[in-house]
């Protein structure tokens, strides 16, 4: 465990805990399921596991609502459970990434009920972002900012003595109220709950929405300039995406971790746009790393690969920090099912405007290739949980069972998350599939199509996902030329095979074009899918080659 700079190169595995496997039978994954199928991580070759936020919530927002950031959720199970999880993963060598979200708490949270009862001008009402509507009996927003669920990103309340009140900030679901992080006590308080994890041996922490802490002086009218809020966070001064004040709270916390001995690191999830931006969060002083989105939401089309390879690893090696490789994660349609249809010019990441029916078998196919190339470039890589098994979009979740506060929000237009959120398979032939005992149920169904995905039924298939994850890791381990560093294209610009070598003697090559093509005389070391035809690479095909 001594390596003090193991997170440039690790390969983190996301645990989305309610949908990991369920030790007590409520449908709902928790930390007793999660130690139960700890050898599952184990045998795949993860260097590291990030849990989603497992705190007392209301789970309005599946636990991204905090109600108090010192505690476990009795549905995940208890403080001691935590710690013998804890200790478990580091008895295995592996190391554990906690979720932290600073940007807001639930409204179960005990300082938003203070700040309810305390009222206006109290110390409480000034930990949130309290305004006066507009119109003459503020019956209007106070501003024109929407929620990222949908909706006015404002909510009004009603005074104890039944008076309208104020309205509250809330970037995302109403029960999400965002913090006042002007506020000194606030950030006393977050470092004090890093520390308050970092004691109990916690390795590191995700920080959720890391971009949207700082809002600008005033809360000025975000006007016509912003049709899509995310997208929005490319524009320059943006009233609440990436600020520049953020950053002086990150190097705040980059001191709490470094006053440990052993290591303990930052994730940012940041929505940024330019990589350039991306890089300004992992500069020297600041957070380690941050998550590779760009990559996440880039088509399965050979121009926009190299493109955001070269842009992330240029803006990240002018900061000295590594880069990160993501594909999925519980917030984006599974990859499968993205690659399963005609790739659009721009950012892909959702399902919505792509109108074809998904072809899973070319999905998969491409997905293979995408792991080899994913875990052939340098620096980081994250595995959201289930895409080891090759799990696809769930696309026809009965409407009355969604859960996804985007889905009710979005006056349902957009069916949500929930697709990917889906319980995993773990063995037998019917669900839950292992998820939990026998009998019991899942907190969303699971398709029956899915028992030639379990685990178990992987785990005897040397042609699985599972397989292919599992040696790829291995090889990954053992590689010198793998993990940090640089890569040399072997391929030409605007060609659509992508060929590039990792020094001493690796390369990977990833066919995009519909055709066979040929190989440099190499021994392959891993091939996505096969077999060769003679001697070349199939279509929507990556291989691994040594010398
Ligand atoms: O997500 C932040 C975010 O901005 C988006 O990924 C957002 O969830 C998505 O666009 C909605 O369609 C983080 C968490 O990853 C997410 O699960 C939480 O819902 C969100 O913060 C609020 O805490």
């Amino acid at each position: 465990r001594a390596r003090a700079d193991w997170w440039r190169d690790a390969v983190i595995y996301q645990v989305y805990l309610r949908s990991f496997a369920d030790g007590d039978g409520d449908g709902i994954g928790d930390l007793a399921g999660l130690r139960r199928r700890l050898p599952h991580l184990v045998a795949l070759g993860v260097d590291a596991l990030w849990i989603t936020p497992w705190y007392p919530s209301p789970m309005a927002d599946g636990g991204y609502d905090v109600a108090d950031y010192r505690d476990i959720d009795p549905l995940f199970g208890t403080l001691d459970d935590a710690q013998a999880l804890l200790d478990e993963v580091h008895g295995h060598g592996l190391r554990l990434i906690i979720d932290i979200v600073p940007n807001h708490t639930s409204t179960a949270h005990a300082w938003f009920r203070r700040a309810l009862a305390q009222g206006p001008g109290s110390d409480a009402r000034q930990r949130y972002i309290f305004r006066p509507g507009r119109g003459p009996r503020g019956e209007e927003p106070p501003n024109d900012w929407r929620s990222v669920f949908g909706g006015p990103a404002w909510t009004r309340i009603t005074e104890a003595d039944g008076s309208p009140g104020p309205w509250y900030l809330h970037l995302f679901a109403p029960e999400q109220p965002d913090l006042n992080w002007d506020n000194p006590k606030v950030r006393t308080e977050f470092e004090s709950i890093l520390r308050f994890w970092f004691d109990r041996g916690v390795d590191g922490v995700r920080i959720d929405v890391a971009h949207g802490l700082v809002k600008a002086p005033g809360l000025p009218d975000l006007g016509s300039l912003d049709g899509k809020l995310l997208e929005g966070a490319t524009r320059e001064d943006h009233p609440h995406w990436d600020r520049e004040e953020v950053h002086e709270i990150f190097q705040g916390w980059r001191a709490v971790a470094d006053t440990y001995d052993e290591p303990r690191v930052f994730v940012a999830e940041a929505w940024t746009g330019a990589p350039e931006r991306l890089a300004r969060y992992v500069r020297p002083g600041e957070l380690h790393t941050a998550f590779n989105f760009d990559y996440l939401m880039t088509p399965w089309r050979p121009d926009r690969l190299r493109q955001v390879i070269d842009s992330s690893l240029g803006a990240l090696s002018r900061v000295a920090a590594p880069a990160t490789w993501v594909l999925s994660n519980h917030d984006v349609a599974r990859h499968v099912s993205r690659y399963a249809r005609p790739q659009p010019d721009g950012p892909l990441r959702s399902l919505s405007d792509l109108t074809h029916p998904a072809d899973l078998d070319l999905g998969t196919k491409r997905a293979r290739a995408a792991a080899l190339l994913t875990l052939a470039l340098p620096g980081s890589a994250y595995l959201y949980q289930g895409e080891e098994l090759g799990l696809w979009e769930v696309e026809d979740l009965p409407e009355d069972l969604l859960q996804d506060p985007t889905w009710q929000r979005s006056g349902h237009t957009d069916r949500g998350r929930d697709g990917c959120r889906v319980p995993l398979p773990w063995d037998g032939d019917t669900p839950p599939f292992g998820f939990g005992p026998e009998g019991s149920g899942t907190w969303l169904p699971q398709p029956q199509a899915w028992k030639s995905l379990t685990a178990a039924a992987q785990e005897q298939d040397p042609s699985s996902m599972l397989a292919l994850y599992r040696e790829a890791l291995r090889i990954r381990r053992a590689e010198p030329a793998l993990g940090d560093g640089s890569l040399s294209w072997e391929s030409e610009p605007g060609s659509d095979v992508l060929s590039f070598r990792r020094d001493p003697g690796f390369r990977c090559v990833v066919n995009l074009s519909p055709h066979p093509v040929e190989l440099p005389a190499h021994r392959a070391v891993l091939l996505a899918g096969g077999p060769l035809e003679d001697g070349r690479l199939p279509s929507d095909t990556a291989v691994w080659l040594a010398h």
